[in-house]
């Protein structure tokens, strides 16, 4: 049976070694608890540096047996190993890169070297245990290049990347000489997830940028599969912190430290040692909250926790150092022998002392420069089950964006800091009790078991979507049928949609002209009497009589509120009012003026405003805004908003290519039809066509059509094989 392995660099578990043998404690982290209901499973693993350096073959033998017993496959690092994937690296170059900080950002070959050996160590280690249709999930930044490693040998498995930390601009992503290997290393992926909204959005334009690939509403497809990108914020294990504060354990920590602060209230401040958290910055605001506001001296403390993180980086050791100096100076300057303005600790507290020192505090201080979500806020809100206490709270964390309740700061904007540390020092119970409530809720719904499972979720759904895609791919074998069926049939009906289908896009609307090889294979098509061409189209009349009007074939334009049977002439479904048009033509007019290359076309019953020309990105923005303009202004005219690929066209209501498609249905009374199209306005006619007509969808988003074809080379290849294939013109003659 197919099994899951759950990938990160360091293993959910600490192995200590000593005289009397080895001692593993399993990690009580948030994630190792979240993946837990998946590791320990079945045959299911994770792989990961288990976090010593052990040489001796025996050695290595033998903590791989103990930790197989825990479900767990450790991948042995050399020292050089660590000091240049990891130190170097991912914590010299990617670190500090992709938290906004380029002035400390390393860029040097010999660790980019080393990355990818020890990407691909990790790769050959996961071969030694997948199957083909395994499914991997792979864990953060240290190991964005295992994706495509191990697609390449494992084309069908299932394969997820979580990016723990935040991912940057690509004006920031681009500084790296590595961006193109890094950005095709996780597009090796199925399912790529942020903590948030704005680092899926970075990703998605850092993609486009770099390799070219537009995305489709978060979708690539990429060398044949789809892949999905999307955000899935992380959350905690709720129970764990809100129930664990009754515990007596915790309760005789609380009296321990109760007894030493007295009195004080108590801010709290919790980090790894990290100058992406802001600790410096938080002292520096405490110190000017004791100076602007004396009243507080005596009466308001800070507990400041430091727990040591990466201290063989030299910007660390360096951090360390100045964290030591500022607590120095502040308790210098106002300590006594009754208050210590700072209480520091530097070193990792056992949980029932970090529970302890959640519930006694009255504030939590959480003000990094930059985190992908940071996971101590959420810690503190559930902790505090008699909803007295207040967060406040950067808004350069990704949980910033969940805990809307929060005080939110600036954290580089000192004043507001310390407003915030005195308006959470004067807040009324009540005003706690609320916020506390409120973000307690979100808390509760996303927790970091939901996260898992929904992540899983995803990734099967992408995995069936991609299934469902192939399935439908329209083969050599099932288009010989279609062609064969064709060929017997004495009535058949072609219903082509233009752009997209037949033509492929422009920039300007108006280049897309049939080119000499599609007019042939129309000609071709539509001189065998017992053909019904029918080219159906979102365009309006003037051009398609223009350019292939001197072809024995239907017209469908504007989406269906014009028609033209073969020899006839044009003729509209029914009178449709128009006045809506001049209220609405304003709004577009200045859509066009702020969004440079976009244009208006005027349709005899629609407006279209086209954006393919815009800057990508910007195009997309702004069609988003005017289509929630469009339905609040629109709410009570009868007309449609239709999003098109890089379009979007408003119209009257009650026209649609389906009910067009179906009038040519009526009168030629066909006994083969076929459909096909590419935009989801094709949709109508593939959903109104009768079950026994083929319909086809060209591209890769999901479609009620039974059959996809890939592109409009594709399409036209087809027609070719169903105008050639047949004699009939002999056997009518
Ligand atoms: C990265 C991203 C993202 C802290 N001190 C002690 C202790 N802790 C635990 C906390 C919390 C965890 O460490 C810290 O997690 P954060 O999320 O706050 O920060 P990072 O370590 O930087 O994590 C971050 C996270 O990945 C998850 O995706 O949120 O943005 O940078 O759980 O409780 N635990 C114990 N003693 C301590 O002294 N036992």
């Amino acid at each position: 049976m197919a099994k899951t392995i759950i990938i990160s660099n360091r293993l959910p578990v600490k192995i200590h070694q000593d005289n009397h043998g080895l001692t593993l404690t399993p990690s009580a982290g948030g994630l190792a608890t979240g993946l837990g209901s998946i590791y320990k499973q079945g045959n299911n693993l994770w792989v990961g540096w288990p976090g010593l350096f052990l040489h001796s073959e025996e050695d290595q033998k033998k903590v791989t047996a103990e930790l197989r017993k825990e479900s767990m496959v450790p991948i042995f690092l050399h020292k050089e190993h660590i000091k240049k994937y990891y130190e170097g690296f991912s914590n010299s170059t990617l670190w500090p890169l992709f938290h906004y900080y380029p002035q400390l950002t390393e860029y040097n070959t010999e660790d980019w070297e080393a990355y990818v050996e020890v990407n691909n160590i990790f790769c050959t280690e996961i071969l030694k245990h997948a199957e083909p249709d395994d499914t991997i999930w792979v864990h953060d930044y240290q190991l964005l290049l295992l994706p495509e490693m191990l697609r390449k040998a494992l084309p069908k498995a299932s394969i997820g990347y979580f990016h723990h930390i935040p991912f940057p601009s690509y004006e920031i992503f681009r500084l790296l000489p590595w961006r193109e290997p890094l950005v095709n290393g996780l597009l090796g992926a199925d399912l790529i997830g942020f903590h948030t909204f704005d680092d899926m959005r970075h990703f998605l334009s850092t993609v486009s940028r770099t390799t070219g690939l537009d995305h489709e509403m978060g979708h690539f497809k990429h060398q044949g599969r789809f892949i999905t990108v999307d955000a899935f914020p992380m959350g905690i294990d709720y129970e764990k912190y809100a129930s664990s504060v009754t515990t007596e354990a915790v309760q005789k920590e609380r009296k321990r430290f109760l007894s030493s602060t007295g009195n004080q209230r108590l801010i709290l401040s919790i980090d790894r040692l990290d100058y992406t958290k802001g600790i410096p910055e938080r002292i520096i605001a405490f110190d000017q909250l004791l100076t602007q506001f004396p009243e507080y001296r005596q009466k308001v403390s800070l507990i400041l926790l430091v727990v040591p993180s990466r201290d063989t980086v030299t910007n660390y050791t360096h951090l360390k150092e100045e964290l030591e100096l500022l607590v120095g100076r502040i308790n210098g300057k106002y300590g006594n022998l009754e208050w210590t303005p700072v209480h520091f600790f530097y070193r990792a507290l056992p949980f029932n002392q970090l529970s302890a020192l959640y519930s006694i505090s009255d504030i939590a201080l959480v003000t990094p420069l930059r985190d992908g979500m940071n996971l101590v806020c959420k810690e503190f809100v559930a902790s505090k089950t008699d909803r007295k206490g207040v967060l406040v709270l950067s808004e350069m964390a990704g949980a910033a964006k969940e805990l809307t309740e929060a005080l939110i700061i600036n954290p580089n904007d000192q004043e507001a800091l310390v407003q915030s540390m005195r308006q959470a020092l004067e807040m009324p119970l009540e005003e706690q009790a609320l916020r506390l409530g409120e973000m307690q809720k979100t808390l509760q719904r996303y927790t970091i078991h939901r996260w898992v499972e929904v992540f899983m979720e995803r990734l099967r759904y992408t995995k069936e979507s991609q299934a469902n895609f192939r399935a439908k791919i329209l083969g050599r074998r099932m288009q010989q049928e279609i062609s064969d069926e064709f060929h017997t049939a004495q009535k058949r009906l072609l219903l082509l949609d233009y752009d997209g289908t037949l033509r492929s896009f422009t920039q300007r609307p108006t280049d897309a002209k049939p080119d000499a090889k599609l007019r042939e294979i129309l000609r071709e098509l539509a001189e065998n009497p017992l053909n019904h061409v029918v080219i159906i189209s979102g365009r309006d009349r003037r051009f398609l009589t223009k350019w292939l009007g001197d072809l024995n074939v239907g017209f469908v334009a504007e989406h269906g509120a014009w028609i033209k049977q073969e020899n006839q002439e044009w003729h509209t479904i029914a009178s449709m009012p128009q006045e809506w048009k001049q209220e609405i033509l304003p709004m577009l007019e200045y859509y066009v003026d702020r969004t440079p290359g976009s244009l208006i076309e005027h349709k005899d019953y629609s407006l279209v405003w086209h954006f393919r020309k815009s800057e990508h990105g910007l195009g997309e923005m702004r069609a988003r805004e005017l289509v929630s303009n469009l339905q609040y202004l629109t709410g009570n005219m009868d007309i449609q908003v239709l999003e098109g690929n890089k379009v979007i066209e408003i119209k009257n209501a009650g026209i649609n290519k389906g009910r067009a498609s179906m009038n040519f249905v009526d009168w030629i009374k066909p006994d083969f039809i076929l459909a096909i199209g590419d935009d989801w306005t094709d949709e109508d006619t593939f959903k109104s066509l009768p079950d026994d007509a083929y319909t086809i969808k060209v591209g890769n988003a999901d479609s009620a059509a039974k059959f996809k074809l890939k592109s409009v080379d594709e399409v036209l290849h087809f027609l070719i094989k169903l105008t050639d294939m047949g004699n009939e013109k002999q056997s009518v003659a």
